[in-house]
């Protein structure tokens, strides 16, 4: 079993195992969606969402968009993983120490990541600020949040940090994008000394066939294993109906994660039940989130369906790596030769030296 490292035992996770006969490497848990799209009052729908081992239970940060269709994020715990008490009213921000005011000013806020790193909970998400942008905060106790600088300029979204610091500096994979529905997507990775200045940009990943041939960008914080830091990553491929997200996974170097040691060819989770084709925007299956048990390899995934309400899919390391490893990304042939051109940093592309 490839290890998972730096997360804490879970033996209590949220779990059931994989069904007979079942022979896909994600599988849906049986009471889904796990938050309805009407948990708080006010809501439309609850979806694209964080949660994190907090104490002994669970906390989250919460896509919740409101009756007027207005996009903001909620606190919420859990003792279970599953049911959730969201709190009704949005989280308020402060300042963070030395860092300007007017950086709290709220346009929208939608699709938080919440990362555990050294002493605090860090929450990235997507924010309004003359487009949409990468906004920073941090909280200890999921009540009083702090927030920092904008990590980018516009326009970006997805900023999903690495739980611990790389090369000294903290890390981050994001999507640049543009004001609208973005036709295009790669994934690129950036370091910071202090969550306030960002650079050291590099290239991770970019289209490929298929089911990601549109857009792909980062999902949940990536989970550091043994054999590389483990990417969950989404995927749009442009059907004539209209865009279409799904799932698949990546092996990115532990040291240097802009160089992609391995990548599946495959989805592994795409929108197939009913949840999840159809709702506000239908054909989406979006993750934001993982819980992990290091001991049994177990993965629980928390995403979003049809941009209306939140599920919950299992799987485990060694699922998602085998996937990947036997669907994966081409080496050969003339496909294999076009990709190595358009990814020259990747360690399968070294094969056509
Ligand atoms: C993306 C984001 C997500 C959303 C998805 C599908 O660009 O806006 O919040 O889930 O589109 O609508």
């Amino acid at each position: 079993m490839a290890k998972i490292i730096g997360r804490p035992a879970l033996p209590n996770m949220p779990w059931q195992d994989k069904p007979a006969g079942y022979d896909k490497p994600v599988w849906r848990y049986t009471n889904n969606p796990v938050i309805p799209r009407d948990a708080i009052p006010t809501s439309n729908s609850i979806f694209n969402s964080a949660v994190v081992v907090f104490g002994d239970a669970y906390a989250g940060v919460f896509r919740c968009d409101n009756r007027g269709v207005e996009m903001d994020i909620f606190a919420g715990f859990s003792q279970d993983g599953i049911h959730w008490e969201i709190d009704p009213d949005p989280i308020v921000f402060e300042p963070a120490p030395g860092c300007d005011p007017c950086v709290t000013r709220k346009e929208y806020r939608y699709d938080p990541r919440v990362c555990f790193i050294e002493d605090r909970y860090y929450i990235t998400w997507c924010n309004g600020f003359h487009g949409p942008t990468i906004g920073v905060g941090y909280t200890f106790d999921f009540k009083t949040f702090y927030q920092m600088e904008n990590a980018f300029l516009p326009y970006n979204r997805n900023g999903v940090l690495f739980p611990r610091k790389i090369g000294g500096n903290f890390a981050m994979v994001s999507r640049p994008s543009d004001t609208g529905h973005t036709p295009f997507g790669d994934i690129f990775y950036s370091e910071s000394p202090d969550l306030t200045f960002w650079g050291k940009h590099r290239y991770v990943f970019g289209t490929a066939g298929g089911w990601q041939s549109k857009k792909v960008g980062p999902g949940p914080t990536p989970i550091e294993t043994d054999e590389g830091w483990l990417m969950i990553y989404h995927g749009v491929l442009n059907s004539c109906n209209g865009f279409v997200y799904r799932f698949g996974v990546a092996l990115l170097d532990i040291d240097k994660p802009w160089i992609v040691k391995e990548r599946g060819n495959f989805y592994v989770f795409g929108p197939e039940v009913d949840y999840e084709l159809t709702g506000d925007v239908p054909n989406v299956t979006f993750p934001c989130a993982t819980l992990t048990d290091p001991a049994t390899g177990r993965i629980a995934i928390y995403y979003g369906a049809a941009d209306t309400v939140t599920g919950l899919a299992f799987t485990t390391v060694d699922e998602l790596l085998g996937y990947m490893r036997k669907y994966p990304f081409p080496t050969t042939g003339e496909q294999a030769a076009q990709y190595a051109q358009k990814f020259q940093n990747q360690q399968w592309d070294w094969k056509f030296d």
